[in-house]
Parts: structure tokens; C-alpha cells; sequence
């Protein structure tokens, strides 16, 4: 005898997964659930807050210098947490317990902001000024424009501590800022899509990758002479305004 399996549609497949639910997990055992994610939880809201923090300090000093200088040296400013499920295989990958201490101690990236600008050399001016502001300290530079990476990559890292002020305490958090100019941050895209893309066979992959090298030489060099334009734009009118 042949049997019946019977066909339910959408809302009553969702009234019988609320059922089992409610017949398999208790309120005791929610409640336990909510109660272990609260550290995670808060811990996360701890990094987006100084993400706040340090996003805040650059808005201000663009809005100084396009007051002062009548420019934005800052195109466009990007922020991310990093997802869990990255975090997790981080921590695995370089051995590390699974523990939020460890997770604070060893994980800087975990707050990220990114500072794209148009010219390198304000890329250095935004990174001096915020280091020069006494509530921020300085645990690791990386400046991967002086030495690129042997793919290509390009951009200056800064690992900061910064402060937060929560009701009854102070504390430092790191966040990771990563300083780009537009043509840097658009090469990563395209290099970083390339980077997770798995499916791709080794051998395209590889000639792939070596084109993304030549464009990198190629975006490096058109930094270097629109920031010459820029240069003697600002000469020429100096000159002709004595400004
Ligand atoms: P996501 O999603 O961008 O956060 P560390 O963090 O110091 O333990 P590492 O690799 O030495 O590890 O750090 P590094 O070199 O400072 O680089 C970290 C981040 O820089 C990466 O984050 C990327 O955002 C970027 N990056 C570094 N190298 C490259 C590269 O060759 N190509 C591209 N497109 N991006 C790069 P995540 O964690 O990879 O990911």
C-alpha cells in the first residue's frame, strides 16, 4: 500500500515548526541561550562604538580642512564589524582558544574602518592627525604603499587603541583603520573578489593574478601623477593669487 505524505502548505509548515519548537525548546533553555550570547553580544557593541568613535574623529577633520582649506581630503568613509563567522575561523587558523579573552587579546581587525581617499599624500596627512590626538595610541603601522604586498596590494593599515566611555567605565578598544585612495581601494575590490573566488581553475587564476600585478604597478603610477597635477595646480595658484 503505497503512503500518503501530506502536503502542507507555507503558513501551516510555519505552524508546525512553531509547535515542535515550543515542544522541544524550553523557556529555560532560550533564557540559557540569551544569557551565553550576552558577553558576545556586548563585546560587539563595545567595537561598534569605537568603529563611532573613530569615524566621528575623521568626519571632524574633514569637515575642518573643507572649512580651512576649502577641500574634502576624504572621499567616501566605510565601516565593518567582522562577521562571526570569520572571526571564528581567524581565531582557528592561528590556534587560538575560542574565547572572547583571546578573541580581545590577538584579533585587532575585528572593528575595521576604512579611510578612502583621492591623493597619498593626505593619506598620510589623515593618518598623522589622527595619531596626534592624545586619546588615541598608536599598536601597530603597516604601510603596505612604501611596500606593497607581493600581490600588488596597496594601503596603509593603523591598528589604534581608542576609548570608550561606557555609563560607569572607561575602555580602550582596537580598531583597524585602513588608509586607501581610490584607485588603491578600487584594485582591492576586484583583487579581493578574485581572491575568494574558489572555482576559478589554478591556471586562469594565476594568469588573473598576474594582471591584477601589472594593474597595480599601473594604479600606483596614475596616484603618483594626478598627485603631480594636483601639486602644480596648487603652485600655479599660489603664484597667480599668492595665496
Ligand atoms: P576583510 O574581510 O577585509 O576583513 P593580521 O590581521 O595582522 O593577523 P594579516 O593578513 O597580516 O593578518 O593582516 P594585513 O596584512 O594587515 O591585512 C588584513 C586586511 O588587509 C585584509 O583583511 C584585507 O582587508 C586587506 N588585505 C591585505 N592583503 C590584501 C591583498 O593582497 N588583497 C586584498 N584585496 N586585500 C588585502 P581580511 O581579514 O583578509 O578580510
Amino acid at each position: 500500500m503505497a503512503i500518503k505524505i501530506p502536503m502542507f502548505n507555507d503558513s501551516a509548515k510555519e505552524e508546525v515548526k512553531g509547535k515542535l519548537l515550543r515542544e522541544l525548546v524550553s523557556e529555560e533553555f532560550l533564557e540559557m541561550a540569551r544569557d551565553n550570547t550576552r558577553p558576545w553580544r556586548q563585546l560587539m557593541s563595545y567595537y561598534r562604538c569605537a568603529m563611532m568613535e573613530v569615524e566621528t574623529k575623521f568626519r571632524v577633520l574633514n569637515e575642518q580642512f573643507s572649512l580651512q582649506y576649502d577641500r574634502n581630503p576624504i572621499e567616501t568613509i566605510k565601516t565593518r564589524l567582522k562577521s562571526m563567522d570569520s572571526i571564528v575561523g581567524k581565531m582557528k587558523s592561528k590556534g587560538l582558544p575560542l574565547t572572547l579573552a583571546a578573541l580581545e587579546e590577538n584579533i585587532f581587525d575585528v572593528a575595521g574602518i576604512r579611510i578612502i581617499c583621492s591623493f597619498p599624500e593626505d593619506i598620510y596627512m589623515l593618518a598623522d592627525c589622527l595619531l596626534n590626538q592624545d586619546d588615541i595610541t598608536l599598536i601597530e603601522r603597516k604601510d603596505y604603499i612604501q611596500n606593497p604586498k607581493n600581490s600588488g596590494y596597496r594601503s596603509l593599515h593603523l591598528i589604534v587603541d581608542v576609548p570608550i566611555f561606557l555609563e560607569n567605565e572607561k575602555r580602550l578598544m582596537k580598531v583597524e583603520v585602513q588608509f586607501r585612495t581610490i584607485a588603491m581601494d578600487f584594485w582591492a575590490s576586484l583583487e579581493h573578489k578574485l581572491r575568494y573566488k574558489k572555482d576559478i581553475p589554478e591556471q586562469i587564476a594565476d594568469e588573473l593574478a598576474a594582471e591584477m600585478y601589472e594593474c597595480a604597478q599601473i594604479s600606483a603610477r596614475l596616484d603618483q601623477r594626478m598627485e603631480a597635477v594636483r601639486g602644480r595646480i596648487e603652485r600655479e595658484t599660489r603664484e597667480k593669487y599668492g595665496e
